[in-house]
């Protein structure tokens, strides 16, 4: 898969064809970070002050909405009104895998409403390329929550031991993605997907954009089977952003932590574009 990682996030921006893509890409020029934090906390007082704190530091705000066990209306309005405050994104880890269906009513309904206040969700390709059909047609809907400003990313790779997500389901996220441009923002990959798909289905204008995830500076294997790279090495390996969960918020100053992903990230980022991007 071509890739255009070696421009600048606002050049990207400028001739992306997807709006929540351009948002992000702007976005992480402005604020000269490409971190993602995890927020894999389970109160929504610990969320909301992650969100507060480290809001200032990061391009995308990442929740698995599930694990909250107090819920409310004010977990989804504090969300948004940090994101408006500190203009980050919010990307909902919802991994996303089931009929298109039963995925379009997980998307936009139940107790959660994911689609009202998640700019970005993402999917496994499992089931086929009609599970993205279906989100699309949600999250590419004029309504009035979201005006169809939401993206999706396909979980291309997996960063636990032992991953079926290779091979044939790689190549099948990236065939999908092609097919949906106007949702797909970019895949959550280990590493740039150089070497797969077809390259006679890929078109001039097709900038995917790859979050890499399993990020950690301190140690390279987490439990259960989770497996780490450091920020450096993710954006060598043609991450344009960086995911990392434990890595920051579980120490002991997470925002100087947040500060130093933000600057590892962002100097590999312009060592991989050739120096000070253009204003
Ligand atoms: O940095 P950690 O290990 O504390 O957290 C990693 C976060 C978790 C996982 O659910 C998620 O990243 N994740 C994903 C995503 C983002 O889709 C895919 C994957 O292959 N591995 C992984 O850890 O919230």
């Amino acid at each position: 898969m071509a890739s255009k990682s070696f421009l600048t996030y606002a050049a990207r921006a400028k001739q992306h064809p997807n709006p929540i893509a351009r948002r992000l890409l702007e976005l992480a020029e402005e604020k000269k970070s490409n971190v993602v934090v995890s927020a894999d906390l389970t109160t929504t007082k610990e969320l909301l002050y992650l969100a507060d704190r480290l809001g200032p530091y990061i391009a995308l705000f990442k929740t698995h909405i599930d694990i909250i066990s107090d819920f409310s209306n004010e977990t989804v309005e504090g969300l948004k009104s940090l994101s408006e405050k500190h203009n980050f994104l919010i990307f909902e880890d919802r991994k996303f895998v089931d009929i298109g269906h039963t995925v379009q009513m997980q998307y936009d309904g139940g107790a959660l409403r994911i689609s009202e206040w998640a700019h970005i969700v993402n999917a496994s390709i499992l089931a086929g390329d009609g599970i993205v059909e279906a989100l699309a047609s949600i999250g590419t809907a004029d309504t009035v929550e979201h005006k169809g400003q939401r993206g999706l990313l396909m979980l291309a790779h997996m960063t636990t031991k032992g991953s079926l997500a290779t091979g044939a389901y790689t190549q099948a996220s990236i065939e999908s993605a092609r097919l949906h441009k106007d949702f797909v923002v970019g895949f959550v990959a280990n590493h740039a997907l150089t070497e797969v798909a077809d390259p006679t289905t890929a078109t001039e204008d097709e900038d995917f954009v790859v979050f890499t995830t399993g990020v950690n500076r301190a140690t390279k294997d987490g439990p259960l089977g989770q497996q780490y790279q450091t920020p450096k090495k993710a954006i060598a390996r043609g991450a344009d952003f960086i995911i990392s969960g434990r890595g920051i918020y579980a120490t002991e100053n997470p925002i100087e932590t947040v500060q130093l992903y933000q600057k590892e990230g962002w100097e590999a980022y312009l060592d991989r574009v050739g120096g000070e991007p253009e204003a």
